[in-house]
Parts: C-alpha cells; structure tokens; sequence
C-alpha cells in the first residue's frame, strides 16, 4: 500500500514538473513561409526543439545581401538550453559562408550578446546555454561575404525552468519507495533464515 501512494507522490510530482500548455514548437522553413525580414520577424518559441531554416545570400546575382536575423520570445517558465547552428553551402553559392552567428538576451542588442559563433565554414555548430531568459534578440547569420549562399538551421531547444515545489514533492515520494523497498528486502532476509 505505501509503495502505491508512494507511486502516486512521484505521478503526481513529475506531472507538476511538465511543461505548462501544449501549443506546438516553431517549425519555420523560409522555403515554405517565406523570406525572414532581418531585424522584424518575430518566433514565439514553446517548449520543445524549435526549427528555423532557411537560406541567407551576399550580395551577388542573387540579388540584394539577405540577412535574417531574427528576434525570439519564450513562454513563461522557460529557459533556453541550447542552440544548435547547422551551414551548408547552398544551390548558386561560390563555397564561402556567413562568418557570424549571434544571440543577445535583449535590447541593446550588441551589448547583451550571449552567443558568438563565428562560423566561416560549412558544418554543425552547438552552444549549450541553460539560460533562463525571457526573449531574444538579434537571433541568426549576418556579415555575409559577396557571392555565398548559405542554407541553414537554427535548433533552439526550450525547457522548464527546474520548480523547487515539484523538487520538493518529489523528494518524500522517492524517500517513501526507498522505505518500502527496504522494508520489503528486510522481510526477504528475515524469511530466509
Ligand atoms: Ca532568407
Ligand atoms: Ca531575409
């Protein structure tokens, strides 16, 4: 009986421990919804491994340099723990690459910097954060040699901020089963002899 409520204290913590809501993370694709308007556009980040992708060009007969750099918010609660950056040189390309990637916490943006890859090269690139933040600003490539085409992916992986009530609930109930396996392992022992 004590090992079921026991059971039932870590059911219960561990669901105060999900995340709240369940809208779906951002899965953006340039190729789907349309070119990111550099400085403008806007992801509501939710819990979950947040996509963007997308291609980035210098200036060359392509057309005009784009840039796409994006801003980001996080649901309360939030922290972001990661950002992955993967490059690769695209259709119409010459071979070189953004030499920048960049994540402010917010506004200034160039003086809250808290991600500052130079890139330069095709390849996967991850920052392990554990930042609890509420937005960021100034997200994505920029600095573009002439003639690169760039595709890209930005992973940005958001998590429950740790709750110390859930922590809290949860130590009892594991305390409990440990009582209760003890006890059950006392009885074994004592039946044997
Ligand atoms: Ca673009
Ligand atoms: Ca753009």
């Amino acid at each position: 009986m004590k090992h079921k409520i026991g059971l039932a204290m870590a059911a219960m913590a561990i669901g105060l421990w999900s995340p709240p809501g369940s809208a779906a993370p951002v899965a953006y694709d340039e190729a789907v919804s349309g070119d990111i308007i550099d400085d403008v556009t806007e992801f509501a980040l939710e819990f979950g491994i947040n996509t963007i992708t997308g291609t980035v060009n210098g200036a060359s007969a392509q057309g005009a340099v784009d840039f796409d750099n994006f801003h980001a918010t996080l649901p309360a609660n939030a922290m972001l723990e990661s950002i992955a950056v993967s490059v690769s040189d695209a259709v119409g390309g010459n071979g070189d690459f953004a030499n920048l990637f960049q994540a402010a916490s917010q506004e200034p943006r160039f003086s809250n910097i808290i991600v500052d890859l130079v890139i330069g090269t095709e390849g996967d690139f991850f920052v392990p954060l554990n930042l609890p933040l509420d937005q960021l600003r100034f997200v994505g490539l920029n600095s573009f040699p002439t003639g690169m085409v760039n595709d890209y992916t930005i992973t940005l992986d958001v998590v429950p901020v740790p709750e110390p009530a859930a922590l809290l609930l949860l130590f009892p109930a594991v305390a409990a089963i440990g009582f209760v396996r003890r006890r059950q392992d006392t009885l074994r022992r004592t039946r044997r002899l």
